[in-house]
């Protein structure tokens, strides 16, 4: 029998799977190094630890490395139903508070490594964390798409830690009682973004007004597995800050309150990063602790590396 020792917490509404002790020895060296480790050699570990039965579509792994960089508190890498992704704003403020549970981490600064760079946190108190994101930019403004079903899409492609094709302008009504219509829209655009771009969207964003007034905007917001975000997206809220910044419609340090599709807030602002017009995001949420476990894996269970998408 082999046991994962895991924690889990949702930031928002999105769920964290922290893989505390049990997880495969991906050898030493940069983290995209060891990423590449995981896909190709451990496709089944991720599987296992994330999809049915132990898990969900929606929940997001977190695989706890040792840094590279021993400046650095820890390395982390990212999985979900059906892959691994380069960066997350949920799950790295679900991994800060996860970590001050153990006493690995202390209110003040950390840094964190990730597949695409290295990430500071600022943990507030136990559930209260602000992550400076990698930097963050807008690759295409404005441009179209022809969807199946509804016609011509407009928005702007950006990169906020993983891609985004970000929408303004639809027919949406941005509720929960619509999250089936609302993945098949995102789920389609996103299918008719990656024919007519090189760039690699597996996230699609539509925005609309808030609900609450105390925000600035809400948000549905689709994942690589066609699960969607429960928390307003901590890439993807980095992605609309560069695209705001770029239209000069957010001052640096300027709060941004971007609510979710299950009202959960995150608070964004921005620095500039230098004259490519690129940011750095800071991201604000609050992530609470809900379960501490041992999977196990019984090598005899025929579903031992779970139910793939
Ligand atoms: O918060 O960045 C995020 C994220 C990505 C996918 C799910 N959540």
């Amino acid at each position: 029998m082999h046991r994962i020792h895991v924690i889990d917490s949702h930031t928002g509404g999105e769920p964290t799977r922290v893989v505390i002790a049990g997880g495969p020895d991906l050898g030493a060296g940069p983290l995209e190094e060891r990423a590449k480790v995981f896909r190709s050699r451990f496709d089944t570990f991720r599987s296992c630890v994330v999809n049915e039965p132990r898990g969900s579509d929606v929940l997001v792994g977190a695989l706890l490395c040792e840094p590279h960089d021993p400046a650095n508190t820890v390395g982390v890498i990212f999985f979900n139903n059906v892959g691994t992704i380069g960066m997350c704003g949920h799950g790295t403020i679900g991994l800060a508070v996860t970590l001050a549970h153990l006493g690995k981490m202390g209110v003040g600064e950390h840094r964190i490594e990730t597949v695409v760079g290295v990430v500071a946190v600022t943990l507030h108190d136990a559930h209260r964390v602000t992550v400076r994101n990698v930097p963050s930019y807008r690759q295409h403004a404005n441009v179209s798409v022809e969807v199946e079903g509804l016609g011509r899409v407009t928005g702007d492609i950006a990169w906020g830690g993983n891609w985004f094709f970000l929408v303004k302008e639809h027919n949406e009504d941005l509720r929960i009682a619509n999250v089936e219509r609302l993945t098949d829209v995102t789920w389609r655009i996103r299918q008719a973004a990656n024919r007519a771009f090189p760039e690699p969207v597996d996230h699609v964003e539509l925005f609309g007004p808030p609900l609450d007034s105390a925000n600035h905007s809400r948000n549905f917001v689709l994942c690589p597995g066609k699960a969607y975000d429960r928390s307003p997206c901590g890439t993807g809220t980095s992605a609309k800050l560069a695209c705001l910044f770029a239209d000069g419609k957010l001052e640096p340090g300027e709060v941004w309150r971007q609510e979710s599709i299950t009202g959960s807030v995150f608070e964004g602002s921005v620095e500039p990063a230098g004259a490519s017009g690129a940011v750095i995001p800071n991201i604000t949420g609050t992530a609470y602790l809900i379960a501490e476990a041992t999977l196990l894996v019984d090598a005899d269970d025929p579903l031992k590396g779970g139910i793939r998408s």
